[in-house]
């Protein structure tokens, strides 16, 4: 059994659950530690004892650690990313990238210890000088989702550690093993006991105590709406900070003068990369009547044609969906989807394998309505809808129709269109040209409206949530 870390020492306490591999039911991988409330109890406690110490560290300590563990990370990339597969069912090639993408933010966040920024002002009166630095916050609670099992978790204790925090980190239920993976290089990279503890277990259970407990300062978390709103509901009486990560149900607009491959490249990519299991995923492809016949048809082509398998063979471009949940909750959009009046063009059909697995052939869904449910709630599935449209205005104010805000995209070789829609889109993220999903890990990620709530994540940006701000004043 797999155990959790609690203040520097492996505790294989309560009783274990099997991570099972989504392309093959029968495959265990390994059995998980489940921590209870005690065991979270202990682990907040050890990180609020290791903080004094933690948050006064050189910058240089904290810098060789999470060299260390990136350095690591990248080495055993083949290792890592064929765990990834088989838990999370990301196709091989997907996997490489997000442990690469996880290897990379160790580095960036290696590097940002060592570029800890400050401001030396005059003051307003003679003789006092003023200056402007960042502390650390104290207890991170890090809640992340089973969709990037290495890259979310690496992007949320990275940046939290180098700016001097510590940290209870608990992964989605669904993928302990990549989150054992990512404490036990850190923890064997140089981390003193306490500063980063791994409890695994129940959401009602681990994540109520982190909630509950005063003694965690702040809470990064990326999950559902509904969870997120617990959580922030749950810190408001103590004045806690929280950063959240939730839905969204991202356009990506496609206008009459845009390349029609290029177009087709990014909804492919953006709707059904990675089992259409992102955030990020163009789950609205809003298009104008002059090139919808040809985008339609040229899309439905490729989604029939893409090779639905296991995750660890080779030439499999869609694994499986997570698990039996997730994929009958895809099931039941699609046939809503076709009840409401949409017309399903591709795919929607499971798909019988050799191993018993969750397969999902990609489903595209035409001729459909801005109110349909298909296109207000997040599917987290190989499900992508097309909304007809007359023109650019009718196309962006389609985009902006929607209760999320996190990516946007737009295809079109007109500058005109581009820039008027970078501007306009009502989106954290916006692409031109570009799928909506697959970002850059040294620029800020995160939207707005219900898709996300507090400071960005990564890059430079990932210390307004990290730290304080305190401005001191001296009279030498
Ligand atoms: C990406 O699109 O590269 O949960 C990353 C998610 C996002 C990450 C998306 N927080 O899907």
């Amino acid at each position: 059994m797999k155990p959790n870390l609690i203040n520097g020492k492996w505790e294989a306490t309560g009783h274990g659950v099997e991570n099972i591999n989504p392309s093959d039911i029968m495959d265990v991988i390994d059995v998980y530690a489940q921590a209870g409330r005690a065991e979270t109890e202990a682990a907040i406690a050890a990180a609020a004892e290791a903080f004094p110490a933690w948050s006064l560290s050189t910058p240089q300590q904290r810098h060789d650690i999470l060299h260390r563990a990136g350095d690591e990370i990248l080495t055993r990339c083949e290792e890592l990313a064929t765990l990834l597969a088989r838990e999370e069912g990301k196709i091989l090639a997907e996997a490489r990238g997000e442990v690469t993408r996880a290897g990379h933010i160790m580095l960036f966040f290696a590097g940002e210890a060592l570029r800890q920024r400050g401001e030396l002002r005059e003051s307003v009166r003679p003789g006092v000088q003023v200056d402007v630095t960042r502390e650390p916050v104290g207890v991170i609670g890090v809640i992340t989702p089973w969709n990037f099992p290495i890259a979310i978790p690496a992007w949320k204790i990275a940046p939290a550690l180098c700016h001097g925090n510590t940290v209870v980190f608990k992964p989605a239920e669904l993928v302990p093993g990549c989150a054992w993976a990512l404490v036990d290089i850190l923890h064997r990279a140089g981390m003193p006991p306490g500063v980063l503890n791994l409890v695994m277990g129940k959401g009602a259970v681990v994540g109520q105590t982190m909630l509950e407990d005063a003694r965690v300062d702040a809470i990064t978390f990326t999950g559902s709406q509904v969870t997120g709103a617990r959580v922030a509901a749950a810190s408001l009486p103590l004045m806690r900070k929280v950063q959240l990560e939730m839905g969204g149900k991202n356009p990506l607009v496609v206008l009459d003068d845009a390349d029609l491959d290029v177009a087709v490249d990014c909804a492919l990519d953006g709707a059904f990369y990675s089992t259409g299991q992102r955030c990020t995923a163009s789950s609205r492809l809003i298009v104008t009547r002059g090139i919808h016949d040809r985008f339609v048809a040229a899309l439905a082509e490729r989604v029939s044609q893409l090779r639905v398998g296991p995750a660890l063979a080779e030439n499999t471009q869609i694994g499986p969906v997570v698990d039996s949940i997730q994929l009958s909750q895809d099931i039941d959009y699609i046939a809503t989807a076709r009840r409401q009046g949409g017309v399903l063009r591709a795919g929607g059909d499971t798909v019988r394998l050799q191993t018993e697995g969750y397969f999902l052939q990609p489903a595209l869904i035409t001729e459909t309505h801005p109110d349909m449910q298909i296109n207000r709630e997040e599917v987290f599935g190989p499900v992508a809808s097309v909304i007809a449209v007359e023109d650019y205005e009718a196309a962006l104010a389609m985009a902006n129709d929607t209760p999320f805000g996190l990516s946007g995209g737009i295809c079109t070789t007109s500058l005109k269109y581009a820039s008027d829609f970078k501007r306009k889109a009502q989106v954290g993220m916006v692409m031109v040209n570009l799928p909506t999903a697959g970002v850059d890990y040294h620029v800020p990620f995160g939207g707005r409206k219900a898709s996300s709530f507090g400071p960005r994540e990564q890059g430079s940006h990932a210390a307004e949530f990290f730290t304080v701000v305190k401005t001191a004043y001296t009279r030498p």
